[in-house]
């Protein structure tokens, strides 16, 4: 077990409780020279007792709960003590002190974290999780986070890592006894086996779903001025955000708001109007929409039905992409033909009614959405990068295979690959490497 370390693991500020974490082997001698239970009977294991924090004299310093976890049964695998203690800036620091006197260290970000790693209770992917968990902002984000800290992406890193080593000794076995083994042979079993782990790994990144679970989604309602672009984004709000007149350019900045759609952060801009504006604080406005739009993951075109297309919304739906959703405002009100969009999917909404309005919404989260089964999914930056380098070294060796290259040409990269996906979970990873993961923790987690 190593040194003793401390921090409070609850946010700070004005709190009901402060929960102070010690971890290591002094964890319980720490404990019961800052802690008494109110009746003078020692702590359990794995029981909460009523007591105080007492300062260096034994005098009072705190009202408090305590409780012991015994190694292994904790989080860091180390024996851990925690108490319970009042919140509030002042207070936990001052049990904290009182802890740090009584023989431990500060911990620094993420130790209780990094302990539970290097003591083998959990894997790197699992760490990156925990820290993913804490930092979601999003129901959809905090699930994968949960996912990958029950283990999806390990129990993909140990399928790939697995079939990477059969083919590591199949080859091995062919240089080994050449003349018993065919190199054909070799061959018709590497093949299928390079084609499972590249499937594998390429179903596990998503790069899109997952940099919308990092940072959330974003969806852009442009179209040419007074086609309702404003008055839609204040009826998905429910609240009067942006200005509606009937005056074309009323809108002239990007506006932006959060909004949650069942467990999807999305923020949704509403922009000025296309057109060829004179007015330059305008044309600035129209210049600052359409880059919103190559930044969107959800392009919304919004078209007036009650009017004929102009040359602006010929335009728009002329480089729309598979970004786009069209959108058909004001249905309230008699439509006018429209043969352009003969055929095109759209989708037939009006601010003013709020018709259409949870089909909206409904598309919305369903363009915007992950793939149903997203157990392994990779979201974190690091994981992504090894996960596309190890999948590149296996797409690599199984072309030079299919080009007629002898087999063990193929093992330089299948053990590239293997290693990649080992730094997912930590195995075999540099100290740095772990540092840095690390780093950008909290302290106290
Ligand atoms: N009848 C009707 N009028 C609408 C609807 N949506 C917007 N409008 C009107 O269209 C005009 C322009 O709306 P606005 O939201 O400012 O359009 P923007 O320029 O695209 O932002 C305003 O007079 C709105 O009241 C709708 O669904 N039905
Ligand atoms: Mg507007």
């Amino acid at each position: 077990m190593k040194d003793t370390i401390a921090a409070i693991a609850t946010a700070s500020g004005k709190a009901g409780i402060a929960i102070v974490r010690i971890s290591g082997e002094k964890a319980f001698r720490v404990l019961a020279d800052c802690f008494r239970t109110a009746s003078g009977t020692p702590l359990l294991p794995g029981r909460l007792r009523y007591g105080h924090v007492t300062d260096a004299d034994g005098g009072f310093l705190d009202e408090a709960m305590a409780v012991c976890m015994q190694a292994p049964n904790s989080y860091t695998r180390e024996d851990v003590a925690e108490i319970q203690c009042h919140g509030g800036s002042i207070n936990g620091e001052r049990v904290l002190k009182r802890v740090l006197e009584a023989g431990a260290r500060p911990a620094l970000p993420g130790e209780f974290t990094r302990r539970a790693f290097e003591n083998g209770r959990i894997d790197l992917s699992q760490a990156e999780a925990v820290m993913a968990l804490i930092g979601a902002d999003s129901q959809a984000a905090a699930r994968a986070a949960q996912r990958q800290m029950a283990g999806g992406v390990s129990r993909l890193v140990d399928r790939a890592c697995e079939g990477l080593l059969s083919m590591l000794a199949l080859i091995e076995a062919g240089n080994d006894y050449p003349e018993e083994i065919e190199e054909e042979a070799t061959l018709s079993q590497l093949l299928p086996m390079l084609k499972d782990v590249e499937k594998e790994l390429g179903s596990s990144l998503n790069e899109k779903w997952a940099h919308i679970l990092r940072s959330g989604a974003s969806a852009v309602l442009c179209g040419r001025p007074n086609t309702g672009k404003s008055s839609l984004m204040n009826a998905i709000l429910e609240s009067e955000r942006a200005i509606v007149t009937d005056i074309p350019g009323t809108t002239r900045d990007t506006l932006s708001e959060y909004l949650e759609i069942d467990g999807l952060r999305v923020t949704i801009t509403d922009t000025a109007g296309q057109r060829d504006a004179l007015d330059p604080v305008e044309q600035m406005g129209i210049e600052k929409a359409r880059r919103a739009e190559d930044a969107a993951d959800l392009v919304i075109i919004v078209l007036d039905a009650s009017c004929p297309l102009g040359e602006e919304d010929k335009k728009l739906l002329a480089r729309a992409d598979e970004r786009c959703l069209v959108l058909l405002n004001k249905s309230d009100l008699p439509a006018v033909p429209q043969p352009e969009l003969m055929g095109l999917p759209v989708l037939k909404v009006s601010a003013k009614t709020g018709e259409g309005l949870q089909a909206l919404r409904e598309c919305i989260r369903d363009r915007l959405s992950g793939p149903a089964s997203d157990e392994a999914l990779l979201t974190g930056e690091r994981q992504i990068a090894l996960c596309r380098e190890a999948l590149s070294l296996v797409r690599r060796s199984r072309k030079a295979l299919e080009a007629g290259c002898p087999a063990d040409i193929a093992s330089v990269d299948l053990q590239g690959a293997l290693e990649a996906l080992w730094s997912m979970v930590g195995r075999n990873v540099r100290e740095s490497v772990i540092d840095q993961v690390f780093s950008t923790f909290c302290v106290g987690k």
